[in-house]
């Protein structure tokens, strides 16, 4: 087994992969590009994912991109301990709630965050939001994370008692929306949501719950540990 995993620091897709290895603490060679230089665009990268974006995890020979197929992957090649359920039952729901959280969510807390934080991707659809915009993606946030911190409530983890890649998804992008309402432009809309614990105690337990998992330390983006 020789796994190597193409990343960026502060992408929230890279993060799952890292948090994968991570509980299933599996050895790979990490490989840190630098997206402002294009370095996900260079030849060899554009050889194993033509859409020329991270991460890419290649292990012994075989390539797999888009995060969630990472983490899929992972858990049929390496089982223990699982990810995606352990019935039939559970992996659907664990898939179901990946679905919505990628239909519904996220795309509203990548607009946030591009526009707070910026980006250094040109795409039409990922210029920054206006002013109503941000405040009607942040509502739409808001409202979806009670359906998320109803269900950390219930049990530790997002979908019944095991952590799994619901959670690895989910994880990365709360903790960069977190990052992108504290810079002082936020200071209107983060109220909803800031502080965590005060709006959303059940989710701010499981935020922690995750910091202290073993290895978390080594996934957290580096360029956020100076910043
Ligand atoms: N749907 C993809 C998204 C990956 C993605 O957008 N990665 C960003 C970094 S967070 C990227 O590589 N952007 C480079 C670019 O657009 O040139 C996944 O889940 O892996």
């Amino acid at each position: 087994m020789a796994i190597d995993l193409y990343w960026a620091s502060g992408c929230t897709y890279s993060w799952r992969a890292l948090l994968a290895l991570a509980h299933k603490r599996l050895p790979f060679q990490g490989h840190r590009l630098q997206l402002e230089f294009q370095e996900q665009k260079s030849p060899q990268m554009l050889a194993m994912n033509p859409r020329g974006r991270v991460p890419v995890l290649k292990d012994d020979g075989y390539v797999v991109f888009e995060s969630v197929a990472v983490l899929y992957y992972l858990d049929r090649k390496y089982p223990e301990p699982s990810i995606f359920g352990r019935t039939p039952e559970e992996a659907a729901v664990i898939l179901r709630v990946i679905e919505e959280f990628q239909a519904y969510t996220e795309p509203h807390i990548m607009g946030i965050c591009r526009t707070l934080l910026g980006s250094a991707s040109p795409a039409d659809e990922e210029r920054p939001l206006s002013r109503d915009a941000l405040t009607d993606a942040m509502h739409v946030v808001a409202r979806e994370a009670r359906t998320i911190e109803m269900r950390v409530s219930r049990f530790d983890w997002i979908v019944g008692e095991d952590y799994s890649a619901i959670d690895m998804v989910i994880f990365p992008a709360i903790q960069l929306l977190r990052r992108a309402l504290t810079r002082p432009e936020a200071q209107d809309l983060a109220g909803r949501f800031l502080p965590i614990e005060a709006n959303y105690p059940a989710l701010g337990r499981w935020l922690q719950r995750i910091e202290s998992l073993p290895g978390y330390e080594h996934t957290v983006p580096p360029s956020w540990r100076i910043g």
